[in-house]
């Protein structure tokens, strides 16, 4: 048995919710030796009634323009994978906080590299999870390896191959003690972390990596900006300069798995007095109230499931 099967009971494959033990795949599967496949990570959060997913719409935007970057169509609308996480989680009947992992990939079609009329297979799991990151802050490293380029592979794809780059640059600071790891651009402009967005702050002023920065345009990034925004912040999309990093007043991390996580050291160094600094607080709480429908202003980010 899957250990995933503890976990979950149905996942929807291809337009059907099948048994967890019958969403399998083979070991020719195309995207297992290719990274040929394309995915999304979404929260839904149980506030005691209802199971609120946020922003589903927004990420399957995303996954179908990552399959259009990749070169391959998903064969569904956003809307009927919008229908289809639904169908799924009510099919466990989760009540509690869950992750949701949608992916596109190339199954079996064969050894080339020419994905051209190769079957595409579409799933979605859903399963309860918790924090991905220490809640109270992370160490990170600036790692030496470098975010891939966009202008060698399209990183603004959430594509499965490119995470390559997260899985050794996570690796190698793991190995050396650190939480997690941040990655420069080509440049050596601030790029991202291997499953985050990076935000800093300065005088008061947030910033965070531009979208030429070879990121992945999060959907949490979109909405820090969007909160503080209106918090009445000034938020600048600009490079950021590593020495940057050492010298700023705070750092936090956003994604979906990783919420709003501070940043409490850089490469040993803290960051401010190494404490969680007063504007990451604040946006960490305004954010929980959202995601959980307390903070009714942007309810048109939640999609209830009940
Ligand atoms: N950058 C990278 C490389 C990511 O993998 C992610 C999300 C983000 C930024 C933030 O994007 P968003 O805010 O849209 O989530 N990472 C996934 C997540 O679910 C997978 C992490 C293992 O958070």
């Amino acid at each position: 048995m899957s250990v995933w099967c503890r976990r979950l009971r149905y996942v929807w494959l291809n337009g059907r919710i099948v048994e967890c033990e019958n969403a399998k795949v083979h070991v020719l599967t195309h995207a297992l030796h290719y990274g040929s496949a394309v995915f999304e990570g979404i929260r839904g959060y149980w506030n005691g009634s209802n199971l609120n997913i946020f922003r589903l719409r927004d990420h399957m935007v995303r996954l179908v323009n990552s399959a259009k970057l990749v070169g391959f169509n998903l064969g569904y609308t956003v809307e009927q994978l919008v229908d289809a996480t639904i169908e799924v989680i009510k099919a466990n009947n989760f009540k509690e906080d869950v992750y949701i992992r949608p992916i596109a990939f190339i199954g079996e079609g064969g050894i080339s590299l020419d994905i051209t009329g190769m079957p595409v297979e579409v799933s979605i799991a859903a399963f309860p999870f918790g924090k991905y990151l220490k809640a109270e802050g992370v160490k990170v490293k600036i790692t030496s390896w470098r975010r891939i380029p966009s202008f060698s592979v399209p990183v603004m794809a959430k594509a499965s191959g490119i995470y390559l780059n997260s899985i050794v640059a996570l690796r190698e600071a793991r190995r050396e003690g650190y939480d997690e790891a941040i990655l420069l651009d080509w440049r050596g402009y601030v790029a991202e972390g291997s499953g985050e967005n990076v935000f800093i702050v300065r005088g008061g002023v947030i910033a965070t990596p531009p979208i030429t920065a070879s990121i992945l345009e999060g959907v949490t990034r979109d909405s820090v900006m969007r909160i503080a925004r209106d918090e009445g912040y000034t938020v600048e999309e600009r490079d950021i300069t590593r020495e940057e990093l050492l010298v700023a007043d705070e750092i936090f991390l956003t994604g979906t798995a990783a919420e709003i996580t501070p940043v409490l050291e850089v490469d040993g160094k803290p960051v401010g007095d190494g404490k969680p600094g007063p504007i990451t607080m604040r946006l960490k709480e305004i954010y929980q109230n959202i995601v959980t429908g307390v903070d009714v202003r942007y309810k048109n980010w939640l999609t209830p499931v009940y």
